[in-house]
């Protein structure tokens, strides 16, 4: 009986962590980390650019009026950002074919068929969104800038991509500090269309939800060193399937060197590893597979941070049940 009481106070507790139930219940998912605006942070290439963070305003709003189920406004984007745009996609686009993985390289293709994508023309969110909607049942919502772990994961629970819409400062095209649409749409966009790896990202997100913060910062790691800056094994070579890898020149090139350490993909020594976002990583993770890493990543769910329930998502509905567990 005893157990029993503790059980459930533990389940309507007030302390439990608020989390989305429905996927309209994402517009509430949508806090600004404020480190990296460009108002904020002396180290921002765009801090002393006033035309460049009036920019960034306007395309801010969009994603802080949007509200679920609305069609994604198109941005018109100026021919400085398309130039941007066009020297990190003939650069980056080469090095793809040795250094990207199989699926990438896939999606890629399509994307340029499909989508609009190509060295003159940045495309839209909206455009992106159907598109993963068919593939992978992902869309995407836009987002003002980098966002709380929390919120950002909640989404992924839902196969919703919080996706940032404006272009990184024209003086550093090859490696931004924060996320930008260069990097949603040249890494993010073409990897979520696969199905394993959608599911991937998708269990990361219902095991964030209601966890604590200390569990919140596990999951934020291991998504960084995976969904970010992951490497797997593939035909006998290691390629990139991070986002953050595959939207950066200089880094991707920097992590297939031979220089940084890499190690095998493991849950538990990878969600404490310390990790910085303001220069290239020292350390890798390589994984043997999606399917692999997804294994891996449910045992450590199971084993290592109980929760007072458990989640189902029903993609009928949109919604997330709670189980009772234990
Ligand atoms: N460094 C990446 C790029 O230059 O495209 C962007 C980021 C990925 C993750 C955090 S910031
Ligand atoms: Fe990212």
């Amino acid at each position: 009986l005893a157990d029993v009481t503790i059980l459930r106070e533990k389940a309507v507790s007030i302390k439990d962590p608020w989390f989305p139930h429905h996927i309209s219940d994402l517009d509430y998912c949508t806090h600004v980390m404020t480190k990296y605006e460009p108002e904020l942070d002396n180290d921002h290439p765009g801090f002393s650019d006033k035309v460049y963070r009036a920019r960034r305003k306007e395309i801010a709003e969009i994603a802080f009026n949007y509200k679920y189920g609305q069609v994604i406004p198109r941005v018109q984007y100026t021919e400085e950002e398309i130039q941007t745009w066009r020297a990190v996609y003939q650069q980056i686009s080469h090095l793809y074919p040795t250094l990207a993985c199989e699926q990438h390289i896939r999606v890629f293709r399509l994307l340029e068929k499909e989508c609009g994508y190509g060295p003159n023309n940045i495309p839209q969110l909206e455009d992106v969104s159907k598109f993963l909607k068919r593939r992978s049942g992902f869309t995407v919502r836009p987002a003002a800038g980098l966002l709380t772990a929390r919120d950002f994961l909640a989404s992924l629970a839902f196969r919703v991509f919080q996706a940032t819409q404006y272009v990184r400062h024209s003086s550093s095209p090859n490696h931004s500090p924060e996320p930008d649409c260069i990097h949603e749409l040249l890494g993010h966009i073409p990897m979520l269309a696969d199905p394993s790896f959608a599911q991937f990202s998708q269990e990361i997100g219902l095991a964030s939800l209601g966890a604590s913060d200390t569990d919140i910062e596990k999951f934020a790691t291991l998504y960084w060193f995976t969904v970010e800056f992951g490497l797997c094994k593939q035909n006998g070579e290691i390629r990139a399937y991070g986002a953050g890898l595959l939207s950066s020149y200089g880094e991707l090139k920097h992590a297939l060197s031979g220089k940084p350490q890499l190690l095998p993909f493991q849950p538990e020594e990878t969600a404490i590893q310390p990790y910085q976002d303001q220069d290239y990583q020292d350390t890798y993770y390589v994984a043997e597979s999606f399917e692999d890493a997804k294994e891996k990543f449910r045992q450590y769910v199971a084993a290592r941070l109980p929760r007072a329930f458990e989640v189902w998502y029903n993609s009928f509905s949109q919604s997330v049940h709670i189980l009772d567990s234990v």
